[in-house]
Formats: structure tokens, C-alpha cells, sequence
């Protein structure tokens, strides 16, 4: 009985994030889900992003927390529209689900937009599981968090199109391997994109951008 339970909710949250798709694909906009668990650099990393993306690029973000609007505060302030989602009130979820996040992005003007960025809650586990609508999953995960950590939470880095290797301006201070954390990635999923990043001082950003943007203007020129 527990079984058929879950199955519903996850098939009632599937029908929502095909739903959101399929209105994304009419107005060419991208959505990006950014994952990690708390403390990786989600927020900074998307405050360089959105600093350094092509300006021929509008761009609104969703941002998910337990509590606050703490990251919604910081993403704002180069006059991004964000949205803050706090799951709170509904019980606290560890992630993102369809609903809330259709529910965020019905007050966008999406004719206006080529590219939404969701930041979801910080979790390795959860947000996983649920398929919001977005075209594109990112993981990020910070060299401080230990090299095993793909191999110890397969399922984000299995369903993840890129990865985003944070922090790298601190590898001079610890003792990290950083073949193996590659090969932790790659053993996980063979062709995911990795990049190299630093949101603190910007190393490896370019490529990333670059990435991005040839994304975006591919759905774009879809529509
Ligand atoms: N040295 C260094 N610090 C970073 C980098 N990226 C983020 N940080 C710091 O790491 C801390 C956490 O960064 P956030 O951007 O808040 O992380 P987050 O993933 O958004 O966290 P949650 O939203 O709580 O899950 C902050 O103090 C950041 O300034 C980086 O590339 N290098
Ligand atoms: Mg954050």
C-alpha cells in the first residue's frame, strides 16, 4: 500500500514537471536545477554567473530553502528577478517539487526570459528524486567535501548533465586529490561535464559561461 502511495505522488509531481516543460519549450526559455548539499556554493556560484553571463541573456531565478530569504537577498542584488520558495509552511521539504516550482515561475513573464536558474534546497540526496521540469541538472560539489562523495550519493551525480567543481582557490590549503574526485564523477556517469570553478575568485568561470550560454541560445533558437 505504501508503494502505490508513493508511485501517486511521484506520478502527480512527473505530470506537473512535463506540463512546465512543454511551456518552457513554447517560449524557448532554459531552466537550469542547481543541486548540492548545503554550504557547496550554490548561491555564489550564481551570483558570479549571473554577474558574468552574456548581457543578450534575461535571466530569473527560483530559489528553494527551508527558511529565510537569505539567498533570494544576495541574487537580487544586481536587479535579477529571483523568487524565493521556502518549503517551511508545507512540511519542510528537503527539495524542490514541480508544483512549487510551477507555482514560482507563473509570475514570470516568460516571453520576457531565455534562461531560469533554480537553486534548490541544499540536499545531496532528495532534490534527486524530483523532476521539476528543467532541461538541465547541475550538481555542484566543493572540494572540501571529500573526493568519495559521487560515489557515496550516486543517484545526483547519475541524473546530472554537469558538474561543477568548487572552490578550487582553497586546494593549496588541503589535502585533496583531485584525479580521484574526478574519477569518483566519471565512475558514476562516464560523459557528465565537469567544470573546474571557483566562485570566489572566478578561475574556471569562462568555460562554464560558455557552456551555459550555448545551451541557452540552443533552446532559444528552438523556439
Ligand atoms: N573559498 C571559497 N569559498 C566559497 C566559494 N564558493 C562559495 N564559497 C563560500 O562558501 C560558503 C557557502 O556558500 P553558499 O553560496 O552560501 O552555498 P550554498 O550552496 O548556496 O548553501 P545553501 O544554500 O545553504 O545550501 C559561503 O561562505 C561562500 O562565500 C569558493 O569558490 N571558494
Ligand atoms: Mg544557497
Amino acid at each position: 500500500v505504501e508503494i502505490r502511495v508513493v508511485e501517486k505522488v511521484l506520478g502527480a509531481n512527473d505530470a506537473i514537471a512535463a506540463e512546465t516543460r512543454k511551456l518552457l519549450a513554447e517560449h524557448g526559455v532554459l531552466m537550469v536545477n542547481v543541486m548540492s548539499s548545503p554550504g557547496s556554493g550554490k548561491t555564489r556560484l550564481l551570483q558570479r554567473t549571473l554577474a558574468r553571463l552574456s548581457p543578450d541573456i534575461a535571466v530569473a531565478v527560483v530559489v528553494g530553502d527551508i527558511c529565510t530569504t537569505h539567498d533570494a537577498d544576495r541574487l537580487a542584488e544586481g536587479g535579477t528577478p529571483v523568487v524565493q520558495i521556502n518549503t517551511e509552511p508545507f512540511g519542510g521539504d528537503c527539495h524542490l517539487a514541480a508544483h512549487v516550482v510551477r507555482e514560482a515561475i507563473s509570475g514570470f513573464d516568460l516571453g520576457a526570459f531565455d534562461l531560469i536558474l533554480v537553486e534548490n534546497v541544499g540536499n545531496l540526496v532528495c532534490p534527486a528524486e524530483f523532476d521539476i521540469g528543467e532541461d538541465l541538472r547541475c550538481v555542484v560539489l566543493s572540494v572540501t567535501e571529500g573526493e568519495d562523495k559521487p560515489v557515496k550519493y550516486p543517484l545526483m551525480f547519475r541524473v546530472c548533465d554537469v558538474a561543477l567543481l568548487n572552490k578550487i582557490d582553497l586546494l593549496p590549503h588541503l589535502e585533496y586529490d583531485r584525479e580521484l574526485a574526478l574519477a569518483s564523477i566519471r565512475s558514476i556517469h562516464a560523459d557528465i561535464e565537469i567544470f573546474e570553478v571557483s566562485a570566489r575568485t572566478d578561475l574556471g568561470l569562462e568555460s562554464w559561461l560558455d557552456w551555459l550560454e550555448s545551451k541557452v541560445y540552443a533552446k532559444r533558437d528552438r523556439r
